[in-house]
């Protein structure tokens, strides 16, 4: 009985002794595997980052006088862009978003709708079928949209 009762606790110790062992491995383990990670995957992502910075779109567009300054946006296919919406309308409410056509039902991306005089920056992957799609600010659809060219 007494044999036993001094063997629990050792056991036990000796448990936590493995499991602390077992769990500083781990985190070495981890830790090293993100290093390695890390240093094997980063000059990969830089250069692949470099190379889509180089050919990233970047689309700007005009709200004014309720108004778009362009009825037509041009992007290539299956890309991550960035569209600037540059709200001119002092306290008027527009917003920019794409959708699959003129019924505005299906949309590929939607931006916030804004107070002006404000600037919004998005960023989307556009579809990755090429084709011709719809913009429009969704406060004022029926005079301010475009064509969302995708090639
Ligand atoms: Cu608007």
């Amino acid at each position: 009985m007494m044999f036993s009762a001094r063997l629990r606790p050792s056991r036990f110790g000796l448990t936590l002794v493995i499991l602390a062992g077992v769990l500083m491995l781990a985190a070495v383990a981890c830790g090293g595997g993100d290093s390695d990670d890390d240093a094997g995957a980063t000059p990969t992502n830089d250069a692949a980052a470099t190379v889509d910075n180089g050919a990233a779109t970047e689309l700007e567009l005009v709200a004014k006088d309720l108004k778009f300054d362009k009825d037509e946006l041009r992007a290539p296919a299956g890309q991550e862009i960035t569209v600037t919406l540059d709200n001119d309308d002092a306290d008027m409410l527009h917003n920019v978003a794409f959708y699959q056509s003129s019924e505005g039902s299906e949309a590929i991306f939607v931006g916030d709708i804004f107070t002006g005089v404000d600037t919004r920056e998005f960023t989307f992957t556009t579809p990755a079928e090429p084709g011709t799609y719809f913009f429009r600010c969704d406060v004022h659809p029926d005079t301010m949209s475009g064509d969302f060219i995708v090639e």
